[in-house]
C-alpha cells in the first residue's frame, strides 16, 4: 500500500479495501467536480447561465484540504475551490448549477441566493430568526468576493480568534465558537493575487499574531493572461517568503511546496500542516505547484490566446485528474476499466443534477408567466387597447424559459395602455404588480440590515444620567470609563488597533485598560489598516465581539475598501445567512492638516451601505452608541470628534448602561426662522453661529443628525422644517458629499420641499482638503462667520428691510 495519511489512518490502521473505497470516493469528488466544470461553460455558452469561472485543474489538492479539515474549522478561499465545498459536504451537484444559473431561493442556492455568481462559497452561521448556529459542530466557510486577495484580511481574524478562544479567561463556555480554540482557518489564493499588497499585509500580521492560518497558494502560473514573470519576483511566491520560515529561535510561518498533482504528497503535507496550526498556533503557508486550467480562466475568453502550445500541451499532461487517475491505476487502487465505469455514472449524475437546477430554477418563474398570461387575455377583453395587450401577452406566452425581467416589464408595459380605463381588470393588473413586486423584490434586496429582533434599530435610548455633584471631566474619561465597563461586563469584547494597547490609544481613551484586562484584549496592531478590520470581521464571523480602531478617520481609506466589499456586504452577499457584528472606532473631523482633518462622510456614506455609520457630537453620546452597539448584531462605524477628548464634560453615572439610539435625531436648539442640520465637530460651529444669530434677531432651530447611516428614521427634519420654512444643511465634507446625501433624505424622502419658503441649501468645506493650522482651518471648512452670513443672507432675501444685505 502506498504510504500515505487518510482521515481514519490517523486512529487505526487502514485494510487495503478500505483505503481503496477511501481514494476511489476522493476520485469521484474530483471527477464529479470537473464534470460540473465542463458542462458548467457549456451552460454559460449556450445562454443558459450568465457567466462562469471554475475548479479545473485545481480539484486534487482540495480533496487532500479537505481531509485535514474539520468541524469548527473555517475557509477564506476564492472561486476556486469548488471541490473542496463539494468534497466537504457543503455543496452538491444541483445546488452547483442552481448557483451557476443565479437561483434566488436560499434552499436550492445555499451560497448566496444567486445574488453572487458562481464560485463564490459560503456556510450558514446563522438560524432562521438571525441566532447562532452551533459553528463547532459543522464546517465553515466566510463568504467569498470577488476583488483579488479581499478574502486575506478576513482570514487573519478567523484565525485570530482561535487564539482569542484558547487564550483568553471567562469565554470558555462559548461552545458554540469554539472548543479551547482548536479551530484553524484555512485560505486559498490565486498566486496572481499574491500580488495585492492584502496578501503580504496579512502573511506579516499572521506571522507577528502566531495564529492558526493554513494558507494555500493555487499556483498555475497565471492570473488571466498574465504570466507569472509579471505577478511575482523570481515567480516564485514560497521562494521569496522564506524570510518567513520559522526555525528555532525566531516565530514566523511553516513553509511547505508541494506539486498540485501529486495526492498522496498532497494529503502528508495537509495533514503536517494542519497539526502544526492547530496543535501549535503557528501559521502555515503551502505552495501548491504545477496546477492547471483545462479550460482556461472563465467563460469569458480563451487560454488559446495567450498560452503557447506546448504550455498547453505541458497543462494536458499535468492535470492533477488525470495524474491521479495514472497513479491509482499504477497502484492497482482501481483498473481503467472500472474508472471509466464509475466516470460515465458520474456524467450522468451529473448530466441529471443539472437538469434538475434548471427545472427548480425555470419552473416558478413560469408559473408565475402563466398566471400573469391567463389575468392579460381578461385585460385585453376589457380594454380598448385589445389588440395591443394581446400582443404583448403572446410575445410572453411564447417565451420558453422566461425570467422575471421579461414577465413583469410585459405587467407594466400593458399597464401603460390600461392607464386611462377605468374598470375591474385595471385594478387586477395593478394589485398583480404590487404583488409580484412584494414577493420578488425581498429575493434581491433583503437582509443589508440585520432583520433580527434585536437588530441595532430596536435597541432604545437610555439618557445619560447625572449625580448631583457630577464631576465636569476630559471628554475621553467619559470614553475611557466606559469603555472600561463593556471590558469588564462583556468578556467577548477585544478592543485594538495602533496605539491602543500599551499608551490607551493616541487620545488616552483606553488609558490603563491593557493593564486591566491583559495584552489580548486590549491589543496594539501594527499599522495596518485593512488587516485592523480583517481581524475584526474574522472575529466577530466567530461570535467574537472585536472593536478594531483606526487611528484617524482619513486613515480608514486603507480600511475601506475591505470595509466596503467584504464587511458592509456580509449579510446582504449571504442572504441572512452570515453576521460580523465588528465595531469599526476612529476618529476625525476637524483638527490640523489635509491628513488630521478630513471629514470624507460622503464616501463613506455611499460605500458603506449595509453599516452604520454614526457620528456623535460628544463623548458621552459615543459611548452611548457604544452600548448600542454592544446589545445588537450589526457592524458599524463610529466617528469621534477628534477635538473632543479635551473638552470638560459631565461624567454620567450610568456608564455602560447609556444608549445613544441609532437613526434619532437631536434637537439640540428650538427656533422658529430656520432649521440648520448639522453632525459632529461642525455642531459646535453651528451652536455658536446660532447663538449669534439670535442676537441679531434671527431664530435658528439646530439639530444633530447624529447618525448618517440610517439617517433620521421618524423623519423628525421635516417637522421642524414644517415650523421653520427654511433649510441649511452644513458640514465640512465636500460640496456635495455628506450634506448633499442629507438634503436629498430631507426633500425626497421627508417631502420637505412642500414647506420650504426659501431655496434649501448646504454650506460645506472647500473642494480641497483642508489646509494646516488655524487660518487652514478658516479658509478650508465653514466657520462660525460662513454658517451666520449664509443664514442670514436667506432671511435677508425673505426680508431685506429688517436684514440688509450684509456682502
Ligand atoms: C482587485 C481585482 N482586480 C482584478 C480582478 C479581475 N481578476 C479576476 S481573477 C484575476 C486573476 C487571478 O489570478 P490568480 O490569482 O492566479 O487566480 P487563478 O484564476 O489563476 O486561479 C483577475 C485579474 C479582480 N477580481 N479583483
Ligand atoms: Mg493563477
Amino acid at each position: 500500500m502506498p504510504s500515505m495519511q487518510t482521515k481514519t489512518q490517523a486512529s487505526s490502521e487502514l485494510s487495503f479495501e478500505e483505503f481503496q473505497a477511501e481514494v476511489l470516493n476522493d476520485y469521484q469528488i474530483a471527477f464529479t467536480s470537473r464534470e460540473c466544470s465542463l458542462l458548467g461553460r457549456r451552460e454559460v455558452l449556450t445562454g443558459k447561465a450568465k457567466f462562469g469561472i471554475f475548479g479545473d485543474g485545481k480539484e486534487v489538492p482540495q480533496l487532500a484540504w479537505s481531509k485535514a479539515f474539520k468541524n469548527g474549522d473555517w475557509r477564506s478561499g476564492y472561486y476556486r475551490d469548488q471541490t473542496f465545498m463539494m468534497a466537504i459536504g457543503q455543496m452538491s451537484i444541483q445546488q452547483f448549477f442552481a448557483g451557476l444559473y443565479g437561483h434566488t431561493d436560499i434552499e436550492h442556492e445555499p451560497m448566496a441566493a444567486g445574488r453572487q455568481m458562481g464560485g463564490h462559497f459560503s456556510t450558514h452561521s446563522l438560524n432562521e430568526d438571525g441566532s447562532w448556529k452551533n459553528l463547532t459542530a459543522q464546517k465553515n466557510s466566510s463568504p467569498d468576493i470577488s476583488p483579488t486577495a479581499g478574502q486575506m484580511p478576513r482570514l487573519v481574524g478567523l484565525a485570530q480568534a482561535s487564539k482569542i478562544f484558547r487564550n483568553v479567561k471567562g469565554i470558555e463556555n462559548k461552545t458554540n465558537f469554539s472548543i479551547n480554540g482548536n479551530e484553524v482557518a484555512w485560505g486559498t489564493i490565486g498566486n496572481a493575487s499574491t500580488s495585492e499588497g492584502l496578501f503580504w499585509e496579512s502573511i506579516n500580521a499572521a506571522g507577528v499574531l502566531q495564529i492558526p492560518m493554513v494558507m494555500s497558494v493555487w499556483d498555475d502560473e497565471y492570473g488571466i493572461s498574465v504570466h507569472a514573470k509579471h505577478q511575482t519576483t523570481k515567480e516564485n511566491i514560497s521562494e521569496i517568503l522564506k524570510g518567513f520560515q520559522r526555525n528555532e529561535d525566531e516565530k514566523g510561518f511553516e513553509i511547505l511546496k508541494v506539486k498540485g498533482w501529486d495526492y498522496p504528497a498532497l494529503i502528508e503535507t495537509y495533514q503536517k500542516a494542519g497539526k502544526i496550526a492547530r496543535e501549535e498556533h503557528v501559521p502555515v503557508l503551502i505552495h501548491v505547484i504545477e496546477l492547471t486550467q483545462p479550460q482556461g480562466h472563465s467563460t469569458s475568453g480563451s487560454h488559446e490566446r495567450y498560452k503557447s502550445k506546448d504550455r498547453l500541451a505541458w497543462e494536458v499532461g499535468n492535470d492533477c485528474n488525470v495524474k491521479m487517475r495514472e497513479w491509482m491505476i499504477t497502484n492497482n487502487i482501481a483498473t481503467d476499466e472500472r474508472l471509466l465505469e464509475i466516470e460515465n455514472t458520474i456524467k450522468k449524475e451529473v448530466r441529471d443534477g443539472k437538469k434538475a437546477a434548471w427545472e427548480a430554477f425555470v419552473s416558478p418563474q413560469k408559473a408565475e408567466q402563466k398566471e400573469l398570461v391567463n389575468l392579460l387575455e381578461k385585460v385585453a377583453d376589457a380594454s380598448q387597447n385589445k389588440n395591443f395587450i394581446l400582443k404583448h401577452k403572446d410575445d410572453l406566452a411564447s417565451i420558453k424559459e422566461p425570467i422575471r425581467k421579461e414577465i413583469l416589464s410585459t405587467a407594466r408595459k400593458v399597464l401603460r395602455l390600461v392607464a386611462k380605463e377605468n374598470n375591474q381588470e385595471k385594478n387586477q393588473i395593478q394589485q398583480w404588480i404590487a404583488a409580484y413586486y412584494s414577493k420578488i423584490q425581498p429575493k434581491f434586496s433583503k437582509h443589508l440590515y440585520s432583520e433580527a429582533e434585536n437588530n441595532a434599530l430596536s435597541i432604545e435610548e437610555v439618557k445619560a444620567t447625572y449625580d448631583e455633584d457630577a464631576e465636569m471631566v476630559d471628554g475621553r474619561l467619559v470614553l475611557r470609563n466606559n469603555f472600561d465597563t463593556i471590558l469588564e461586563s462583556h468578556p467577548e469584547t477585544l478592543i485594538f488597533g495602533e496605539d491602543s494597547g500599551t499608551i490607551g490609544d493616541v487620545n488616552q481613551g483606553l488609558e490603563g485598560m491593557q493593564e486591566k484586562y491583559g495584552e489580548m484584549r486590549v491589543a496594539d496592531a501594527g499599522i495596518r489598516e485593512a488587516t485592523i478590520l480583517g481581524q475584526g470581521i474574522g472575529m466577530a464571523l466567530r461570535g467574537l465581539r472585536p472593536i478594531a480602531e483606526i487611528q484617524y478617520l482619513d486613515y480608514v481609506l486603507y480600511a475601506l475598501q475591505i470595509m466596503s466589499d467584504d464587511l458592509a456586504c456580509i449579510q446582504y452577499r449571504t442572504n441572512g445567512k452570515q453576521k460580523a457584528p465588528l465595531i469599526v472606532r476612529t476618529r476625525g473631523h476637524r483638527l490640523e492638516g489635509i491628513w488630521h482633518s478630513g471629514s470624507q462622510m460622503g464616501g463613506l456614506v455611499h460605500l458603506l451601505r449595509g453599516m452604520y455609520i454614526l457620528v456623535p457630537r460628544n463623548m458621552t453620546k459615543a459611548a452611548g452608541f457604544y452600548n448600542t452597539l454592544l446589545a445588537t448584531d450589526e457592524p458599524a462605524l463610529i466617528v469621534e470628534c477628534l477635538n473632543g477628548y479635551r473638552l470638560k464634560e459631565k461624567l454620567p453615572n450610568n456608564l455602560g448602561k447609556l444608549r445613544t439610539p441609532i437613526g434619532i435625531v437631536e434637537t439640540i436648539k428650538q427656533g422658529t426662522d430656520i432649521t440648520l442640520v448639522s453632525y459632529g465637530s461642525t455642531l459646535r460651529i453651528v451652536e455658536e453661529a446660532a447663538k449669534e444669530l439670535e442676537e441679531a434677531g434671527i431664530s435658528a432651530e439646530v439639530i444633530d443628525v447624529q447618525s448618517l447611516l440610517p439617517l433620521d428614521i421618524n423623519h423628525d427634519i421635516v417637522k421642524s422644517v414644517a415650523k421653520t420654512n427654511r433649510l441649511l444643511v452644513i458640514d465640512e465634507d465636500v460640496p456635495g458629499g455628506a450634506s448633499a446625501y442629507i438634503l436629498q433624505h430631507i426633500l425626497e424622502e421627508q417631502n420637505a420641499y412642500i414647506h420650504l419658503d426659501s431655496k434649501p441649501q448646504t454650506l460645506a468645506a472647500k473642494a480641497h482638503r483642508p489646509s494646516y493650522g488655524t487660518d487652514g482651518d478658516y479658509f478650508s471648512k465653514p466657520s462660525i462667520e460662513d454658517v451666520f452670513e449664509k443664514v442670514y443672507a436667506i432671511l435677508s432675501e425673505v426680508d431685506p428691510k429688517t436684514y440688509p444685505s450684509l456682502l
